[in-house]
């Protein structure tokens, strides 16, 4: 494990270009932050409008991240090398969770549909509807594109599940209860290494989970 900011309210996790990206939310305190992968330093922030609560994000190339508002109907798209927002997008739900495809962004919403994006112009162009042995699953959050599997943290439990993005069945899952810190918030933060390691924290953890074979 590595350390995490206790106070960071953490909305979403990725990892690119050999650091550890992360958001935050809370309106007032929303940011967007470059972290060092081995020690958790923070090494570059940039904080939103007040008016802002930041949810999750994901990068479309090295040099574009797209980030999104709970509320504000507003997804930016934010240089973070010069920690710029460079252009946004109107968002017609609630914005959780984001990962990249490499085609299409994928965006949660809290609800048991994933909606697919066109990278473009945020248009939706399809949308999944998630199970696990026939039973929907809701409030789906922050996401992760490894291998050709969504991985999404569920809200308020200890679960990420792995669903397949053809049907949205849930391949399987795994609960991180028995390695969850004491103190902090909901596990909410997924981020998916070259090595295949997953990182996971939550909002206000101590620490950055190192996952391996998973
Ligand atoms: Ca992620």
């Amino acid at each position: 494990m590595i350390p995490h900011d206790p106070g960071a309210f953490t909305q979403g996790l990725e990892i690119r270009c050999g650091y550890l990206w992360e958001s935050t939310g809370i309106y007032g305190q929303s940011s967007f932050r470059k972290t060092d992968m081995e020690t958790g330093e923070v090494l570059d922030l940039f904080r939103l409008p007040d008016t802002v609560f930041a949810e999750g994000f994901t990068f479309l190339d090295d040099s574009t991240v797209c980030l999104l508002t709970w509320k504000e109907h507003t997804a930016f798209l934010l240089n973070p090398w010069t920690m710029t927002i460079e252009n946004e997008f109107y968002l017609n739900t609630e914005g959780w969770g984001l990962c990249y495809t490499g085609e299409f962004l994928v965006q949660s919403n809290g609800s048991s549909i994933l909606r697919f994006r066109n990278p473009g112009d945020f248009s939706v162009s399809d949308s999944l509807y998630v199970t696990l042995n026939g039973h929907p699953q809701f409030f789906l959050n922050e996401l992760e594109y490894r291998d050709g599997q969504i991985l999404a943290n569920q809200w308020r439990t200890n679960r990420i599940l792995f669903i397949n993005p053809e049907n949205g069945h849930v391949e399987r899952f795994i609960n991180l209860g028995s390695v969850t810190p004491a103190s902090g918030g909901v596990l909410n933060g997924i981020a998916s290494g070259e090595d295949g390691t997953l990182y996971c924290t939550g909002k206000n953890w101590p620490v950055t989970l190192l996952l391996n074979n998973l």
